[in-house]
């Protein structure tokens, strides 16, 4: 099984977005482009005829497998991306998008700080990195490219109480940053926005964009049997661990978007109290009581 996994693992390594100077690896991207928020042009002249090809086959390849595996929000929006054979213009999504949820597409020239990328959020701007992988990297990129934001994180974004949590998401970062509290976001970032699961009278569908952009997580985060499925309980997200260069060993799942909108609606500072007080939890395990689910 290939467990590699196309997704920003190069954040959750601990290694902050942008780290020149502190003699870790030099992030990909060309940040002296960057403005002071971080955001770039989208560069679209820059693209080659290869790189549109890796963005066709991309996404002819996930497109291919979502039916019975994706929400039916993610696949009623996946077109608004526009077409499927070039990399899109990100001023062409953002028009589409201002009109469904107010929210716009802004070039990044990769990962970013995360105060820089909660204040992004907070301004419905979701912040896309700007290059696409090399074709020799057509199955693993370590940080995320421009298909996996574009195809994983954007179609979702067309959806208003999915868009209205991210908004809410990036203002908590916000807090978050201040109560030094980044670490218990960042893990409900990943086990919702990246590999959240949700619950339909069809049975379980991804709406995470690191399993929806990855040609193997897909299908595993569904139907196999190893890993664990467990209710979304905000709390026991900020405890439990996540591991970054496998599939994961826990996915959560919730009943709706709904439910993930409304889990942010409290101040988390006490709650950020209560975590910090309890043991972690690793990934891969259940504790006794709680909901689980199943294989689809
Ligand atoms: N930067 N461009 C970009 N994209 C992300 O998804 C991203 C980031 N910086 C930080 C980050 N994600 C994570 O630390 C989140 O948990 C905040
Ligand atoms: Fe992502």
């Amino acid at each position: 099984m290939d467990t590699k996994l196309d997704f920003h693992s190069g954040i959750n390594q601990g290694v902050a977005p942008v780290t020149y100077g502190q003699g870790d690896r030099p992030p990909r991207g060309d940040y002296s482009r960057a403005r002071a928020d971080y955001t770039c042009e989208q560069g679209y002249a820059s693209y080659s005829e290869a790189d549109h090809d890796t963005y066709r086959r991309l996404y002819a390849r996930q497109s291919a497998q979502l039916e019975g595996l994706a929400c039916r929000e993610f696949i009623d929006a996946v077109g608004k991306l526009g077409a499927p054979d070039r990399i899109p213009r990100f001023d062409d999504i953002s028009e589409r998008l201002m009109k469904a949820t107010g929210w716009q597409v802004v070039g990044v020239p990769g990962l970013i700080p995360e105060e820089a990328f909660f204040a992004l959020l907070a301004k419905r701007q979701f912040p896309v990195t700007d290059w696409i992988r090399t074709p020799a990297e057509f199955d693993y990129v370590v940080e995320p490219d421009v298909f996996h934001d574009l195809f994983g994180h954007v179609p979702l974004l067309f959806n208003p109480v999915f868009a209205d949590y991210m908004q809410a998401y990036g203002e908590g970062g916000l807090k978050a940053s201040r109560l030094h509290a980044c670490e218990n976001l960042a893990r409900l970032y990943w086990y919702t926005v990246e590999f959240g699961l949700i619950n339909t009278p069809q049975g379980l569908r991804a709406y995470g964009a690191g399993i929806l952009s990855s040609a193997g997580e897909l299908r595993y985060s569904v139907t196999s049997g190893e890993p664990q499925r467990v209710g979304f309980d905000l709390e026991r997200i900020m405890r439990t661990k996540y591991k970054i260069d496998t599939y994961q060993a826990t996915y959560f799942v919730i009943d709706s978007f709904e439910q993930l909108f409304k889990a942010t609606a409290p101040d988390f500072t006490p709650i950020y109290e209560r975590v910090s007080g309890q043991q972690q939890i690793e990934a891969g395990i259940t504790l006794p009581g709680e909901r689980t689910f199943s294989a689809a």
